[in-house]
């Protein structure tokens, strides 16, 4: 199979052809829908030949690959990072309007896959995209959600989830292989047997079943010819499981447990906080486990491999505890299925997986009831007890008498509950644990699991995360990318270090001109699609202040809510004239997880305060406030490179590192920020004249948090007692003063993660933006800095970094 040319004519006729022998309708009948799934499918025939290379290649080197498992990717629009990886855009473009077609609208009609909640998910997204960039061999394997999540819309200033019908118009750039289908069994009971050899042996005679189907998603390099796999498992019920149940006669349950079986990967738990232990997630979760396993085990790798040299074929990074389950099952198919002696298998299994922990919240591990595990998946309790066994008698022995220790160190908890802890499993079968930023690697270290470190300290080390330059630079930003390039070349795309040849023009004046140019036009084009998406009038000429992620009390919006709120009381009290101001336009972008009420809350009161601020002509011009519903991956490519100022505002040791703050200053936006996360190692980089810093320090937090009372911040800070009592007084909410009830009282008497404790230090440092804002050139200066110091923050940088220090792999070709 051939590549097709890069003409604007060979384009054409490849993509009417699409139309109607693909989609079955003429030009001049065609709908916008059946244009773009065309498109898909003109472009992705581009990437077709190299992904076969690159799949046959895989098949037939002996080389080290790796297996990125997670529950989770946030991969965002297709179109524009195919057209970006094959180069086509203007031929695309050029060939579209010669058909009297608008690329930019048939663009518009693709629906993100968002299968994932956040950070992690994307963070997933990113490492692919700079792995198959880098030429390194790998297998992204997860879950395709057939609802990803959710879409937000907000009704009278409230939440309402939508479900995410992402796949009914279509999904061009999938590729289903049913014939590549994985069992995965459920539930039943074990049994010890006498193999042919004699050797007793135990087996799993399993209640129920489920298929797994893959479906094939290409993960292209940039311009490097290679396309690497994303490998997403779709539930299926099985033909067995049908005639059995078919047989008894209840037609209805028959069809009743297809949808059983089916729920399986029905929906994305929109969650990203706190467990719930539900038992389909543990289904999920073991469901792309296994199927992923047995994929590259026994279909990738050929039949007759010698599982005791696996480790010389995969490394698989579990991506939080989600894909934990793993381990055990690693140990089942290699002890039960491959007959290997149990000692032979864990050596294997220990150098097969590593582990990366996302968080720092306790209430974020997880730990599955012993029961439920045992319910579902009874061989892998078994597993997973007799692995804490030999672990905890080797802590023993390490420490002999300590039985605290043990405890603390058990993968098996006693209270309150019995229950796996996830992250201890990991951590005892990982050749590596890693944190996801300096600061958070530390704390894992330090304080979550002080024990294991103390234990085994070489097998802890840090990765700080990093994003994809190609997304968030050139495809979103692509007038600061012109500017860019212009002055020192392209290599950067994929050398990320090279922005550092940018220092010197941050003080040619010319340049800073042509900069504040670039980011005005991005306001503007952010303008348009606000006006057009959500009905909102943005301000261009205003400092444009932007806080997107998921809503989250550790992360503080209500901290930003009150900095707004202060605005808006001094000057309509009269205490500020409102010609002194700078004029702001605050953004949100935050999706709450359903059931999380107070986040829910802070929805509500953030809409509230935006509908009454942008009415009130005594701040027109100087402060407003948007918040476009359903912020994804697509919102933020428009919303980043518009950006002046970026909120990274979570209270200190909270945020294990934060991408957006990456995405941000990588698009010459400063950075007002807590000591966390990579806030820490960017405020570094760029250096502290261009990084508001503000807030304690995580010592500081640990110190406070023992005798913390929210109220008296409250009772001793008049701009923070002002802000509060409005927010009290029904002003937002047409004199209902009940209205923020939960919220106020929460900040009052709760306060879990010091928003008011912090107060003074914010305002005071959101006083110092406003000075720097003040002198537009200077500003632009340390806008500049911080995009050409930024290069570190490149996900090919962090791949590096996982390379050396976790998997040991190489870079290969992938074709001849
Ligand atoms: C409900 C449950 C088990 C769950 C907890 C947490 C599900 C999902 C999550 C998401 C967490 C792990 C997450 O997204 N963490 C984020 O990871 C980013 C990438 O490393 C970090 O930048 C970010 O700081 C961190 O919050």
């Amino acid at each position: 199979m051939s590549t097709p040319p890069h003409t604007v004519d060979a384009f054409v006729e490849a993509f009417l052809r699409e139309l109607n022998v693909g989609q079955g309708v003429s030009l001049a009948r065609s709908s916008v829908n059946d244009q773009a799934l065309a498109l898909a499918r003109t472009v992705r025939h581009h990437l077709m030949a190299r992904w076969l290379e690159a799949i046959a290649t895989q098949r037939r080197s002996p080389v080290k690959a790796v297996g990125y498992l997670s529950a989770e990717y946030l991969l965002g629009r297709q179109l524009d990072n195919a057209l970006l990886a094959t180069d086509l855009l203007d031929v695309v473009r050029e060939g579209l309007a010669a058909c009297g077609l608008d690329l930019d609208t048939l663009r518009d009609a693709e629906l993100e896959p968002g299968l994932g909640n956040g950070g992690l998910g994307r963070l997933a997204a990113c490492f692919v995209d700079s792995l198959a960039t880098m030429n390194v061999p790998c297998i992204g394997y997860g879950i395709r959600y057939e609802y990803g999540i959710f879409r937000q819309t907000f009704v009278d200033g409230r939440q309402v989830e939508q479900p995410d019908t992402w796949l009914t118009l279509g999904s061009p750039w999938e590729f289903p292989h049913p014939e590549s289908a994985q069992q995965v069994d459920f539930a039943g009971y074990t049994e010890t047997y006498v193999d042919d050899d004699g050797q007793e042996r135990c087996r799993w005679v399993s209640g129920w079943h489920v298929v797994g189907v893959p479906y094939n998603y290409m993960v292209p390099g940039y311009r490097n010819g290679r396309v690497n796999t994303l490998r997403l498992w779709s539930a299926r019920a099985t033909k067995e499981f049908d005639l059995e149940i078919f047989n008894s006669g209840d037609y209805a349950d028959a069809v009743r447990a297809r949808t059983f079986a089916e729920n399986i990967t029905k929906v994305l738990y929109p969650e990203d906080s706190t467990p719930q232990g539900k038992e389909l997630r543990l289904q999920q979760q073991y469901f792309f486990v296994a199927c992923s396993l047995a994929d590259y085990m026994f279909e990738v790798l050929p039949r007759d491999f010698d599982m005791t040299r696996l480790h010389e074929r995969i490394v698989f990074q579990l991506n939080d505890t989600h894909p934990v389950i793993a381990v055990p099952e690693m140990m089942r198919l290699l002890v039960d299925v491959r007959k290997l002696s149990w000692d032979d298998a864990w050596a294997v299994t220990q150098k097969c997986f590593a582990y990366t922990c996302h968080t720092l919240l306790p209430e974020a591990l997880e730990v599955w009831p012993v029961d439920l595990i045992g319910r579902l998946l009874p061989r892998h309790l078994e597993i997973i007890e007799r692995i804490n066994a030999e672990f905890l008698a080797e802590v023993r022995e390490r420490f002999p008498g300590d039985e605290l220790r043990v405890r603390r160190m058990s993968i098996i908890s006693d209270y309150p509950e019995r229950g796996v802890r996830m992250a201890h499993l990991a951590t005892v079968a990982a050749t590596k644990v890693n944190g996801v930023a300096a600061l958070h690697s530390e704390l894992l270290r330090d304080k979550v699991l002080p024990d294991f470190s103390e234990m085994w300290p070489e097998r802890f080390t840090n990765v700080t995360n990093g994003v994809t330059p190609r997304r968030f630079l050139k495809q979103a930003n692509p007038r600061l990318s012109d500017l860019v390039t212009e002055a020192i070349g392209d290599g950067w795309i994929t050398d990320l270090d090279q922005l550092q040849g940018l220092e010197p023009l941050a003080d040619d004046a010319e340049f800073r001109a042509r900069f504040r140019a670039v980011k005005r036009s991005n306001k503007e084009r952010l303008a348009d699609l606000l006006r057009r998406r959500d009905g909102y009038e943005l301000p261009v000429d205003s400092m444009l202040d932007v806080m997107v992620k998921r809503l989250h009390e550790y992360k503080r919006q209500s901290l930003k809510l009150l900095h707004v709120v202060s605005v808006y009381e001094q000057i309509v009290s009269g205490r500020v004239d409102p010609a002194s101001v700078v004029p702001r336009t605050v953004v949100f972008g935050a999706k709450a997880a359903p059931g999380y009420r107070m986040a829910k809350e802070t929805i509500h009161a953030i809409n509230c305060v935006s509908a009454v601020v942008n009415d009130d002509p005594a701040v027109k011009g100087v402060l407003s406030v948007v918040f476009p519903s359903n912020y994804n991956v697509t919102l933020a490519e428009s919303l980043i490179p518009a950006a002046d100022l970026s909120e990274q505002i979570s209270l200190a040791g909270k945020e294990a590192s934060g991408t957006g703050n990456m995405k941000l200053a990588l698009n010459g936006a400063l950075t007002i920020g807590t000591d966390d996360g990579a806030n820490v190692e960017i405020r570094e980089l760029v250096g502290d004249d261009n990084f508001f810093l503000f807030g304690m320090l995580e010592p500081e937090v640990a110190t406070l948090a023992e005798h913390y009372v929210p109220s008296r911040c409250y009772e001793e800070d008049d701009d923070l007692k002002r802000a509060i009592d409005l927010l009290s007084s029904g002003a937002f909410a047409g004199g209902d003063r009940t209205a923020f009830e939960p919220l106020v009282s929460n900040l009052l008497y709760e306060d879990r993660f010091m928003a008011l404790a912090d107060y003074r230090s914010y305002v005071d440092a959101q006083s110092r933006v406003d000075a720097a804002y003040r002198d537009p050139d200077a500003w632009a200066r340390a806008a500049i800095l911080n995009v050409a110091r930024c290069g570190f923050f490149s996900s090919d940088r962090s791949m590096r970094d996982y390379i050396d220090r976790i998997w040991h792999t190489e870079p290969a070709p992938a074709g001849e």
